[in-house]
């Protein structure tokens, strides 16, 4: 009597743990390959998200299109979303159902995102210059926490790819993110206003930012990342608005720069209307080959001189440390520690730099102004060689 009850909730179990899994395909959502599926992976991921149960979304084999999926939470259980597949998004964005997002995951706790599929933004702008530039991301995290997003691609995305927005403890592992080097505003992944962001074995090329971290992006991890092309790994741009939070510990080490336009970059805007902080960030191990600015401290970072370039920055940059960075420059001014007037850096280290510049645009030679570095084992040519003003 006791072995059927046993075999009784063990068929009971199996029941829930097979009903926790919400595929778009299966009969109860109706989506087909090579079709639209934005209707049935609404319904999957509401029922998922309503089950009490660990729950998994799947979107299997195939190409599927979605004209968007704004994924919201808060779920009862954590969930998974399996895309092995390869989402496409409309190739005119006025199909799309939000213009400044494709995918989304919002208010979410405990999702893991994953499957090997790819996420195809399909940009077919940047070739055409009568079209009109989007805002959507490919996808978006708003206010995610405990998640790991692993092994999915992000593909030409008409915008950023990749947007973490007041996020808590979310791991990136084992993401590729691709768009042609002249594709723009295509930055990698860009993290503002969040908490314990690793980025771990990601592989990232694109036509803007390899990895952006905009203010208040504390206690952010990035390891053995390889960026190329883009514009290299960014703090900010900082300092443009009032009132933004500090940019506090971040750490990237192990990581490979390859043909980008700039290398390890902190970059605040001159004439910030309120006051700023970046501090405690460590830039370790990395690999340099024929970058542009290997290490760039610039607080008159002004694109397009949109700005009043006379007025200093006001946001204020101490404790960065840059160490063991070796290769190649493709520029002559490998170090540029270009500092605010108002506030200089403060506590800068620079230990073990090796960069050699082969090109024939001049010497190797880097500048500094308004900050006074600490220099273990730089070479002359790299140690503050120049100061323009
Ligand atoms: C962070 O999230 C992971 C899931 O990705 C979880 O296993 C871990 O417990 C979380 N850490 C904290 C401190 O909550
Ligand atoms: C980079 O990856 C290698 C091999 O996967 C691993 O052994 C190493 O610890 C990683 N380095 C860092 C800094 O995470
Ligand atoms: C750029 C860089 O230093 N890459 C190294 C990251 O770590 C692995 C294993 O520890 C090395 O094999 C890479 O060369």
């Amino acid at each position: 009597m006791a072995g059927w009850i046993f075999v009784f909730f063990l068929l009971v179990s199996i029941a829930k743990v097979q009903s926790s899994v919400f595929d778009v395909t299966s009969a109860a959502y109706g989506g087909k390959p090579n079709s639209d599926i934005t209707q049935a992976l609404a319904n999957a991921w509401r029922d998922a998200c309503a089950s009490t149960w660990p729950a998994k979304v799947v979107i299997p084999q195939g190409t599927y299109y979605t004209r968007g999926a704004i994924l919201q939470g808060p779920c009862k259980a954590p969930i998974d979303v399996q895309v092995q597949g390869n989402l496409k998004a409309p190739l005119d964005s006025k199909y799309l159902t939000k213009q400044d997002s494709w995918v989304g995951f919002q208010y979410v706790d405990r999702l893991t995102l994953y499957g090997g599929g790819t996420f195809d933004g399909q940009n077919n702008c940047y070739k055409n210059k009568y079209c009109k530039t989007t805002q959507a991301v490919n996808l978006r995290l708003d206010f995610v926490s405990n998640s790991m997003i692993r092994d999915i691609t992000s593909l030409d995305s008409k915008n950023f790819h990749i947007n973490v927005l007041g996020c808590r403890n979310v791991t990136f592992q084992y993401v590729t993110i691709t768009a042609p080097e002249d594709s723009i505003n295509t930055d990698g992944i860009h993290i503002g206003r969040s908490f314990g962001i690793t980025i771990d074995h990601t592989t990232i090329g694109t036509g803007d930012d390899c990895i952006s971290l905009g203010d208040g992006s504390q206690q952010i991890i990035v390891t053995n990342v390889t960026c190329g092309p883009g514009h290299g790994i960014s703090i900010g741009s900082l300092g443009k608005y009032q009132s933004e939070d500090p940019v506090a510990g971040v750490l990237v080490k192990n990581c490979t720069l390859t043909n980008t336009q700039n290398g390890l970059r902190i970059k605040t805007w001159p004439g910030s209307p309120g006051f700023g902080i970046a501090t405690h960030i460590h830039f370790q191990d990395i690999a340099m080959v024929n970058v542009g600015n290997p290490i760039f401290i610039d607080q008159q970072y002004c694109p397009y001189s949109q700005c009043a370039q006379k007025a200093p920055s006001t946001v204020q940059i101490s404790g960065v440390t840059f160490a063991n960075i070796k290769g190649t420059s493709a520029t002559p001014v490998a170090v540029q520690l270009m500092c605010s007037r108002k506030l200089p850096c403060q506590n800068v280290w620079l230990e073990d730099i090796d960069i050699n510049y082969n090109g024939d645009k001049g010497l190797l030679t880097s500048q500094c102004a308004y900050v006074k570095p600490q220099f273990t084992r730089v070479a002359n040519p790299l140690a503050c060689a120049t100061n323009p003003f």
